[in-house]
């Protein structure tokens, strides 16, 4: 098949409605037909939610298409190494170009590790399944996208139904694990009856959600609780109290013996406090790597402020990303005047 004829069973998009899942699973399938080896991905620094679509649909992939190899690309790291599958996933650095497909799941080809970009470029299909809305189109030969989805995980469950997929309780726990760390425990805005339903059949199938809500959203190594205090006890707020704002020096990480996933949810902590609308975190990964990990509270749309202060920023409204090239301090000199005029009521 040449990429022509992929053009001809892309999965049309309703309207302004929801995604047809039907008919991006059939097209799935038809692709899935003609590759032999397929790598699925999420982004650079996966959350909870891309590395349980990918797993799950991983899952599903073997059991649709039993010839196919599939890998799964990226780092669980402490948080989600419990995860049926994790430990088979394939560091991005291992990663070779060597895929007749790629998909790329909650987040898009932007936002890739070099390796899963030069794979990503070399497949001869790629597909994305996302709920991000700053995703689009453009450059997939096939695409499922929903900005309606609370998850991409609340994506792939009905496109495993429609394959007939069985979920079991190990199945179940990777959806759920998605569900639980993108709506932040139901406390989103973007939870849906929708979400409440597909959950409530996850836990009939035996997941311990209470057991979920701790390992994805609670649990915290003894250096990330450090971590989260120094970070908290040096932030500031600025726009009179509607954005806090905290960094983290790359020489943070070696002085507690935190690593970067130890960052999770310290953006959100300075996002509750009383009166905050914005909250931006700084980090830097590396020398002149300066991460902004951005939250909102109702109104302010950060995936917009992620897009303009970088070609890589985007993400959600409540919920961004953008990295910015270049040292800390400058980092901090020009952002926070952004963020205060994006939060002005
Ligand atoms: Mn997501």
């Amino acid at each position: 098949m040449d990429p022509g004829n992929v053009a001809t069973t892309r999965a049309p998009q309703r309207g302004m409605g929801a995604p047809d899942v039907a008919a991006f699973a059939d097209a799935l399938d038809g692709l899935l037909q003609q590759t032999a080896r397929v790598l699925l991905t999420g982004p650079i620094d996966p959350d909870g939610d891309s590395i349980g679509a990918c797993l799950a649909l991983a899952v599903g992939i073997r059991q649709r298409h039993p010839a196919v190899t599939v890998h799964v690309a990226g780092n669980p790291g402490n948080r989600y190494a419990w995860m049926a599958g994790a430990d088979a996933m394939l560091p991005d650095a291992q990663v070779r170009p060597d895929y007749d497909l790629v998909m790329v799941l909650d987040g898009d080809r932007h936002r890739l590790e070099a390796p899963v970009d030069a794979a990503f470029k070399a497949a001869r299909f790629r597909a994305i399944v996302d709920h991000h809305g700053s995703t689009g189109e453009a450059g997939y030969d096939l695409h499922l996208l929903d900005r309606t989805a609370a998850s991409t995980c609340q994506m792939v469950y009905p496109l495993l139904q429609l394959w007939s997929v069985s979920v079991d309780l190990p199945m179940a726990e990777l959806l759920y694990t998605g569900i639980i760390f993108d709506t932040g425990g139901f406390r989103h805005s973007n939870t849906t009856p929708a979400t409440h339903r597909l959950a409530a059949r996850l836990v009939e199938i035996g997941v311990d959600q209470s057991a979920v809500c701790i390992r994805v959203l609670s649990e915290r190594s003894f250096a990330g609780v450090q971590l989260l205090g120094h970070v908290l006890q040096r932030s500031q707020l600025i726009g009179g109290g509607r954005v806090a704002i905290g960094s983290v020096p790359h020489g943070l990480f070696s002085t507690l013996g935190a690593s970067y996933e130890d960052l999770e949810g310290v953006v959100d902590a300075l996002l509750h406090i009383r009166g905050v609308e914005v909250a931006c975190l700084f980090i830097e990964k590396e020398p002149e790597r300066v991460k902004l990990s951005l939250r909102s509270r109702r109104e302010v749309d950060v995936a917009a402020i992620a897009a303009r202060l970088s070609p890589n920023g985007g993400g959600h409204a409540r919920a961004a990303g953008a990295l910015l090239l270049g040292p800390l301090q400058a980092a901090l000199d020009r952002v926070p005047a952004v963020l205060e005029a994006a939060a002005r009521p």
